[in-house]
């Protein structure tokens, strides 16, 4: 008897309202390889340190098309590349040259939308329902898209356009070089069904094994699948299957806003009624504001410190330098002086907040090189 025997869950909605543009660039690092030394064209390209310089450490980042025919992949050690086509060129890579590109192609893509998400160094979501051309067409759109990434870049990509983001992804996929591929509302189940369940966004060789075993090899398989069984058998992820079975993905494009400001605060229970007691507060929250300017690369030019009494008045005051500071210990000399200048302890104090604004990047050398945060 199958798991699920008894119990039935609600049907999701399937949102189709939406116009969602997948890019891909195509053999991105290898393309600007090819476009900044011509000579390369045509021969087997590999972006891989030579095995020969590194006693067959390094690993392949990518291949041109050339190279993928004779097996070379992404991942794959460059020594494996090497046995596969001793002929091919090795390269380094260049990784500002391929930041550069990725950021100007960012730029195009926001003079269409700024719901623009960036998944990689090479690929990006837009949102294009409503857009900065008032175009209705997402196709038209993504085909101006890719024609202006040409004309500037000089380097190819591929589109996906459809109604949600995991649709649009394979799409982009679907034709590459130079593809675009559209899947409309009514051609996506027959779309999804016939795709190999390894080609699923998100289902990666351990997936993909399991889901063999229980003899689903196609999303058509999938779809024959009861929820409960792929949440017994896959757990939370079980859900988003069953969906993507059906071509329901509903989840918005992820923005990643600019931050503006980093704040932290606390409310005491018990008011703080001392000077010492007041400051050690400060610090930790200096601290706390330090770990998140920390984690986004930030730095700042203003602090604010926020002090309410018992009788709930609220006051808040700035302070701002020319020199950023980014230091819990800068960052706590600052909350401290406003409360020395504007604090009053005899009042009692029911919350305390120090605010980090006037936000920069702090400029640091690409020390990881993937994933790429760009
Ligand atoms: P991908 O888009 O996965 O690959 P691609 O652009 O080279 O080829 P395709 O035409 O199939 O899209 O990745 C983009 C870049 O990210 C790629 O050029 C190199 C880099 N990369 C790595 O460094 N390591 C990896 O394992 C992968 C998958 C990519
Ligand atoms: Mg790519």
């Amino acid at each position: 008897m199958p798991f699920s025997a008894g119990i039935e869950l609600p049907e999701p909605h399937r949102d189709t309202t939406r116009k969602i543009i997948h890019i891909d660039m195509d053999a991105f690092f290898s393309s600007v390889e090819e476009r900044d030394c011509p000579s390369l064209r045509g021969k087997p390209v590999i972006i891989a340190k030579h095995p020969r310089k590194t006693g067959g450490k390094g690993i392949v980042a990518t291949a041109n098309y050339v190279a993928r025919q004779y097996g070379i992949r992404s991942a794959m050690s460059a020594y494996e590349a090497y046995k596969r086509c001793p002929e091919g060129i090795f390269i380094e890579g260049n990784f500002s040259a391929y930041r550069e590109a990725s950021l100007q192609i960012r730029d195009i893509m926001h003079r269409y939308t700024d719901l623009v998400e960036p998944m990689s160094i090479d690929e990006a979501y837009l949102d294009v329902t409503e857009n900065k051309l008032n175009i209705k067409s997402a196709t038209l759109l993504a085909k101006n898209i890719q024609q202006d990434i040409w004309r500037e870049t000089r380097l190819t990509s591929s589109a996906g356009v459809s109604y949600n983001k995991f649709i649009a992804k394979i799409a982009s996929d679907y034709r590459k070089p130079a593809g675009l591929t559209v899947i409309t509302p009514e051609q996506a189940l027959a779309f999804i069904h016939q795709l190999p369940i390894e080609k699923f966004p998100g289902i990666g060789p351990k997936t993909s094994k399991k889901m063999h075993e229980l003899k689903i090899y196609t999303g058509a398989d999938l779809y024959q699948m009861e929820q409960l069984d792929l949440i017994h058998h896959f757990g939370k992820a079980g859900i988003s299957y069953y969906r993507k079975a059906r071509g329901i993905d509903n989840k918005p494009l992820n923005l990643q806003r600019e931050r503006k400001s980093v704040g932290k605060e606390h409310t005491y229970f018990q008011p703080l009624t001392s000077e010492a007691a007041v400051l050690k507060e400060l610090r930790r929250l200096a601290k706390e504001v330090e770990a998140v300017l920390e984690r986004h690369g930030k730095q700042c030019k203003t602090i604010v410190v926020k002090i309410r009494y018992r009788s709930f008045e609220t006051l808040t005051r700035q302070t701002s330098f020319t020199a950023p500071i980014r230091d819990s210990a800068d960052i706590y000399s600052y909350a401290a002086e406003l409360w020395d200048k504007f604090g009053q302890v005899d009042r009692e104090i029911r919350l305390l907040g120090v605010t980090a604004t006037k936000l920069e990047p702090v400029e640091h050398q690409m020390i990881s090189l993937f994933p790429y945060h760009l």
